[in-house]
């Protein structure tokens, strides 16, 4: 789909202006239109796989939070990504992890600079649709990645990792190292964070399962991925809960935080933490005893995935669909399936004998 001179006007005025106002001037679209028009428009069109990749492009990064380490890598990788192909690179986004209504407004502007794709992690996966639905409906290309909104309200999904797996070796992780027996809590970025949500709930899951039946969660905890914040809510749940055996912190900020809480603590090695951290950030929890054992995928690769899918996109060799399938460069085939989601792969787990051999 080609943006018309008209489209990108109005898209830029949308963003710049009211919604409404912007509806008038543009023949009378409400809100609602949008809404609805931007289910279709995440759907539209055929793919070509033969289509060439275009270059030239320009793809905006927008993460959940910039000052974060985990969305460095990640964006970094989406940026040499986009060098290789001939395509630009931008990066903006909010410095907290739950300023959603931050999060909207760069997509607003991302789609008044008229870019040709943008790659969205979501702090909310409501909050944002309706400035989505409006940057589709102008031919911008919308992928998520790390943290998804709903399905019609992006073209893809570049997922880290099944979330039923990561849910589920999280608890398997923590249960090991307990004994399957004693109190557990999890402590978690933003309240509303798509992905956190999702491995949570299947966390829960897991501890369905009887061989757990010793095994209770007693709290999540949310430290909004803010170190400082994180670091008081796990002095706060073990105040709380004296008894506790373990902590997981599916959040690359709050594992950290945890474990230098727990490293400077009479908990330490006593209470077993585990979670998603970078190794870099890990390594010396894990030297000095406070961490056995955490996961992680690379996020590089993830931004690289992301902007591997939103060329794709752009080019036309793909539109979103299960089943499509396109070449990722050096990364290999990748095929989309249900709900436009594109799997990266499976974590790796660290530990004390392979931590040395990841710098990321
Ligand atoms: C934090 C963010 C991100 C998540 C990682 C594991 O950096 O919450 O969304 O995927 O942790």
């Amino acid at each position: 789909m080609r943006k018309s001179s008209l489209s990108r006007a109005c898209a830029a005025l949308a963003a710049v202006t009211s919604l409404a106002l912007a509806a008038t001037a543009c023949g009378g679209t409400t809100k609602e239109d949008v809404e609805n028009e931007g289910a279709s428009a995440a759907t539209a069109g055929k793919a070509d796989p033969n289509a060439e990749l275009k270059k030239g492009l320009t793809v905006g990064f927008l993460p959940k939070q910039v000052n974060n380490p985990y969305f460095t890598s990640a964006d970094k990788g989406g940026e040499a990504a986009l060098k290789e192909l001939g395509s630009s690179y931008k990066e903006v986004g909010p410095s907290s992890a739950t300023d959603t209504a931050g999060q909207v407004s760069y997509v607003n502007t991302l789609t008044q600079q008229q870019v040709d794709a943008m790659a969205v992690s979501a702090q909310d996966p409501g909050a944002l649709c309706t400035a989505l639905k409006q940057a589709m409906k102008n031919g911008v290309k919308v992928v998520t990645y790390d943290s998804d909104t709903k399905a019609d309200c992006r073209n893809a999904f570049v997922s880290q990792a099944s979330a039923e797996d990561l849910g589920r070796t999280e608890v398997q992780l923590l249960a090991e190292q307990i004994g399957y027996k004693g109190e557990i809590a999890i402590l978690s970025a933003a309240q509303t964070a798509t992905n956190q949500n999702v491995w949570i709930d299947f966390m829960k899951k897991e501890l369905k399962d009887p061989k757990y039946k010793d095994v209770k969660l007693v709290k999540v905890a949310y430290g909004d991925d803010d170190a400082q914040k994180s670091f008081q809510q796990t002095q706060g749940l073990l105040q709380e809960f004296p008894d506790l055996k373990g902590i997981i912190s599916p959040t690359t900020v709050g594992i950290k935080a945890a474990a230098q809480y727990l490293s400077g603590s009479k908990y330490k090695g006593k209470v077993r933490l585990t979670g998603l951290g970078t190794p870099n950030d890990m390594r010396k929890y894990v030297k000095n005893g406070t961490v056995e054992a955490f996961e992680l995928w690379d996020p590089a690769k993830l931004g690289e995935l992301a902007a591997r899918t939103a060329v794709a996109l752009a080019s036309g060799q793909i539109t979103g669909k299960e089943g499509e399938t396109f070449t990722a460069g050096g990364m290999g085939e990748y095929t989309i399936g249900e709900d436009g989601v594109i799997s990266l792969g499976k974590p790796t787990v660290f530990d004390a004998k392979n931590i040395d051999q990841f710098n990321f």
